[in-house]
């Protein structure tokens, strides 16, 4: 069991519409995660962690879509439906908000990148944090070897994850390379 704390900090990851079934870039069972997730956020809420939720916000010309030679359908885009957060999600008054990949120019898959994320924990002082939200193999991956590379304890919220596979396997290579990099996995019955 963990007991979690002031010092530790859940982070949500790109829980938008659009990454979700009917969404414009939607990951497989993407919202079957909401209700875990809100499980996670009444936990850390009531041990007074940070909460943190991540979003792709980009302008409408980024450079990962499509029509500028990038691999994604336009998604995400600043101000749409599609950006907002599942209506299910229950972030709490007081989560930080941390908007990324919001330069047309560049691609940002973690959390961490172009952000003040790393600021705001040490901050907060957590020393520990949780990660889950969408989609795994990409931005969950990248903010968590970014977390483990500042030096935070890393979590990986093994059922409150989930991935878009576009190549079979892609998913449990990311599991198993962040693992080798030094995250834990963990589920939400081992958190207290
Ligand atoms: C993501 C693909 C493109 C993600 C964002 O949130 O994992 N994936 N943009
Ligand atoms: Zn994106």
């Amino acid at each position: 069991m963990i007991k979690v704390g002031k010092g530790d900090a859940l982070i949500i990851v790109d829980v938008q519409i659009d990454f979700c079934p009917g969404g414009a870039l939607p990951v497989p069972e993407g919202d079957k995660i909401v209700p875990v997730i809100n499980e996670y956020i009444r936990k850390f809420k009531t041990a007074g962690a940070l909460i943190v939720a991540t979003r792709d916000w980009h302008p409408p010309n980024h450079i990962s879509f499509r029509s500028q030679g990038g691999p994604w359908p336009p998604h995400c885009i600043q101000g749409t439906r599609g950006a907002e957060f599942h209506p299910d999600l229950r972030l709490p008054e007081g989560a930080l908000i941390i908007s990324k990949a919001t330069d047309p120019l560049k691609e940002a898959y973690s959390g961490f990148e172009g952000t003040d994320l790393t600021d705001k924990l040490r901050e907060a002082g957590a020393k520990r944090v949780f990660v889950g939200g969408l989609a795994t193999e990409y931005c969950v991956k990248n903010t968590v070897l970014d977390a483990v590379e500042r030096g935070f304890e890393t979590f990986l919220l093994e059922d409150a994850v989930r991935g878009i596979d576009v190549k079979p396997g892609d998913v449990e290579r990311a599991i198993k390379e962040m693992l080798e990099r030094g995250a834990k996995k963990i589920t939400l019955t081992e958190i207290k």
